[in-house]
């Protein structure tokens, strides 16, 4: 049977704004109360959807969410009407109105981990939805997010959904940022690679001394139970911490994998070696032949590569067996890393060809192509149980561009968060959107008596 890997894209919520939010994210740090321009990240983000899709490549949509999240602000002691409630916030803790407001439900990298049918005790494509633990305004995103997941994979049969993690330091789980699936094809069993920053129960391992570790060990295990993997299908490794500390808050900022192969920076990971060989081995009892694609310090530094983002870039398989690098523009904007991808795509390796994206208005927030889709990989039957709504299609672009166009604004600072009316605003936008992606009443606001 055939077998696809889909990306489901985040599509950009009408509130994107730079809230300086994610301490250990030198991009959210840095443009901190620049203002944004949300329209314009909904299309950046909805044109590489469509040009991959034009390509051929399986895509789909996944929802943004409901912001400002009044329901969060009530749970912190704020009340009256929902008006009243953002404008209190606005006066007495403008910092808690920042996050109920952000859009970070966009970076769906972070929404699940998702193993595929082929690697599960039970046969079916498991979610478990991230607690996203280590910062506020993302720790309020699992509960919609887990409604959307189920409202687009919604058959028993094939999909099984996951609550997220308990919502502890501990069991800090950040999704599949962290993890990343080698195989054959994508419908034989693989091998999941898991890398976690720290671990919360055995102070043997080191961690990172300035910035927060946001992925643990056990959050990674207990994924993998849940998921029904078996040993000979998991590799753990530990993030180096020392690249923590320079700003790769997660893994997916300094290696990628595809297929059989894993790009990475020579400073990802502690004891690569072990790592690597393991990774190999596991995949060779599978069949596969791991390639391993290793991007020396010489050529693109630690701080190049968290700048240009070069690693966040989405490693696609052609039907000619060669893959395409889909990188952010600030790629092209560094001479290293531009230098090293023409040597790259010069070798004849297995990354044949470069595609360049503008995605500036995510890009100043952390979040470069490969945060804005979660990897689902899907046999041709499961595909089928999919909901139809969400497959990215011309008419959905159109559509979804057409969307963005009547409700987004065209410029957003934090001011502007206080206003109610941006409130009524997502909301109608969201309203329309969950018809248009056939998702039914996900958001809060859809569900109030
Ligand atoms: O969690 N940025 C996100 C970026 C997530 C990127 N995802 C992956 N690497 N997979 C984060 O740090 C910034 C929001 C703000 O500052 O307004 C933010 O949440």
């Amino acid at each position: 049977m055939k077998s696809y890997e889909v990306n489901f894209d985040g599509l950009v919520g009408p509130t994107h704004n730079y809230g300086g939010l994610s301490y250990g994210n030198v991009a959210s740090q840095s443009n901190s109360q620049q203002g944004s321009n949300p329209r314009e990240a909904a299309r950046q983000g909805l044109a590489k959807m469509k040009a991959l899709a034009d390509m051929g490549f399986k895509q789909g949509v996944l929802a943004p969410q409901e912001r400002p999240d009044v329901a969060a602000l009530r749970r912190l002691g704020f009340s009256g009407s929902d008006a009243e409630v953002i404008q209190r916030a606005a006066k007495e803790a403008m910092p808690l109105l920042v996050a109920s407001c952000s859009a970070s439900s966009m970076w769906v990298a972070n929404a699940a981990t998702v193993s595929p049918s082929a690697d599960t005790a039970d046969g079916r494509v498991h979610f478990t939805a991230a607690n996203l633990n280590c910062k506020y305004h993302r720790s309020i995103e699992h509960p919609t997010t887990s409604r959307v997941l189920a409202a687009m994979f919604n058959n028993e049969k094939h999909f099984a959904h996951h609550e997220a993690l308990p919502a502890v330091a501990q069991f800090g789980d950040e999704g599949a940022a962290n993890h990343t699936r080698f195989c054959r094809e994508y419908g034989e069993a693989g091998v999941e690679f898991f890398v976690y920053g720290r671990s919360a129960f055995d102070s043997r391992y080191p961690a990172p001394q300035k910035y927060p570790a946001r992925q643990t060990l056990e959050a990674s295990q207990a994924v993998a139970r849940l998921h029904g993997l078996s040993d000979d299908g998991v590799v753990y490794a530990q993030q180096n911490p020392a690249v923590i500390d320079q700003g790769v808050f997660h893994n997916d900022v300094i290696s990628v994998g595809n297929g059989e192969v894993l790009f990475y920076h020579e400073d990802a990971f502690l004891e690569t070696d072990a790592v690597l060989g393991q990774l190999q081995a596991k995949l060779a009892s599978k069949g596969g032949n791991f390639q391993a694609i290793r991007v020396p310090r010489a050529a693109v530094t630690v701080e190049d590569a968290v700048r240009s983002y070069l690693f966040n870039s989405q490693l696609l398989s052609r039907d000619d067996g060669s893959m395409l690098l889909v990188v952010p523009e600030e790629c092209r904007n560094n001479e290293r890393v531009w230098s090293y991808l023409s040597q790259l795509t010069a070798q004849g390796g297995a990354v044949k060809e470069v595609k360049v994206f503008d995605l500036k208005q995510s890009m100043q927030n952390g979040g470069g192509p490969a945060c804005l889709r979660l990897r689902v990989a899907l046999k041709e039957s499961e595909l089928a149980a999919v909901n139809p709504g969400v497959i990215m299609t011309a008419p959905l672009y159109d559509t979804l561009v057409q969307w963005v166009d009547k409700h987004y604004r065209d410029r957003l600072g934090e001011a502007d968060l206080a206003d109610p009316q941006l409130l009524l605003e997502c909301r109608t936008a969201l309203d329309e959107l969950t018809q248009i992606l056939k998702l039914g009443s996900v958001y809060p606001f859809q569900r109030q008596p």
